[in-house]
């Protein structure tokens, strides 16, 4: 069972810093890390999931049975987190990802937020390099149903360019401008494979970490929840950031029991000092 420090523990935070320091690491985020930029995450209380089950809204079928309930939620989920901003533990994350440490952003979100953070530390120029892999596809992006088409939807403009002028609830369904084909979110949904690439290249950072960081997540979805496992089985740490008990827990070995923006600065912020007691 892992070392659970409800807190920031300073002798778990200078234990902690130290295996990160220096080594290789793998940050692991899920909806939680989102959670204080005002996105409500999956499975909690208030979750997206709350009003329907994952089933209804995030499968092939679902949107092949109901492409407009599907929208809507889309498209309301688009306009809400076009309102959010990336958090502490975001931009800590994308310091160390751009300032040569070896630290790579494996995010199952599809919020943008990593990449927001990443812009707003690197500069667009070098973002490419430090870009988080996101395992799960972008909320930002639609693509064709029929052909290749792709189109961003950047997150200022998302809650206009969709016609629905910011109301979730209206607007023509998206075609392809190429064939005419329905447009879709460009989204990983349940019973869909992951991009065969950003998996490998997950895996990749996974198997060779000294450590992976585990930042908000429940750790029920795969194949993504097997990142966390691949590090540890490959005899790295693994550290696991939630207020609550996850199902990662048999491959912890710290938990630290806090939230994402309060926790990640502290273990990897150069500047960051402990409030005195
Ligand atoms: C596939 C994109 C095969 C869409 C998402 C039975 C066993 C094992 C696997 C399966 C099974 N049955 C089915 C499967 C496979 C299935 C799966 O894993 N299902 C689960 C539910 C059992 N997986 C798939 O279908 C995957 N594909 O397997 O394909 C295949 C192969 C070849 C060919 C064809 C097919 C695809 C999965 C991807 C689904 N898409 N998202 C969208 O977003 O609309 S998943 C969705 O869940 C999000 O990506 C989300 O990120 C992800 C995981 O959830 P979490 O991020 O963990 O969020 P959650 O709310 O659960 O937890 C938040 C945590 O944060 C909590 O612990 C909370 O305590 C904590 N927290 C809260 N506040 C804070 C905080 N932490 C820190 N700070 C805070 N402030
Ligand atoms: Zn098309």
């Amino acid at each position: 069972m892992p070392s659970r420090t409800d807190g920031l523990d300073p002798g778990v935070v200078v234990e902690v810093r130290q295996a990160i320091e220096g080594g290789s690491v793998v940050a692991f985020t899920g909806a939680g890390v989102s959670a204080e930029s005002g996105v409500p995450t999956f499975r909690g209380p208030g979750g997206l999931w709350r009003n329907h089950r994952p089933e209804d809204l995030a499968t092939p079928g679902a949107f092949a049975r109901d492409p407009e309930l599907v929208w809507e939620w889309y498209r309301w989920r688009r306009s809400l987190v076009a309102r959010c901003q990336p958090n502490a533990a975001h931009l800590a994350l994308a310091t160390r990802a751009t300032d040569g440490s070896r630290l790579t952003v494996v995010t199952q979100n599809v919020d943008g937020l990593h990449t927001q953070a990443t812009r707003a530390v690197a500069g667009d120029g070098r973002v490419e390099r430090a870009s988080p892999l996101e395992l799960h596809g972008s909320l930002f992006r639609d693509r064709c149903t029929a052909c290749t088409y792709q189109e961003e939807r950047v997150p200022s403009a998302a809650v206009d360019a969709d016609g629905a002028g910011g109301d979730p609830h209206s607007g023509p369904l998206p075609v392809c401008p190429s064939c005419g084909h329905m447009l879709r979110p460009d989204v990983v949904w349940f019973g869909e494979a992951l991009s065969r690439s950003t998996l490998d290249a997950a895996f990749e950072a996974a198997a060779t970490a000294d450590v992976c960081l585990v930042i908000g997540t429940s750790g029920v979805v795969f194949p993504a929840a097997q990142i966390p496992m691949i590090t540890h089985e490959r005899g790295g740490t693994v550290i696991d950031v939630n207020p609550t008990t996850t199902a990662l827990r048999s491959v912890a070995r710290y938990h630290i029991v806090g939230t994402a923006a309060e926790v990640v600065p502290a273990l990897l912020d150069a500047g960051w000092e402990h409030p005195v007691a």
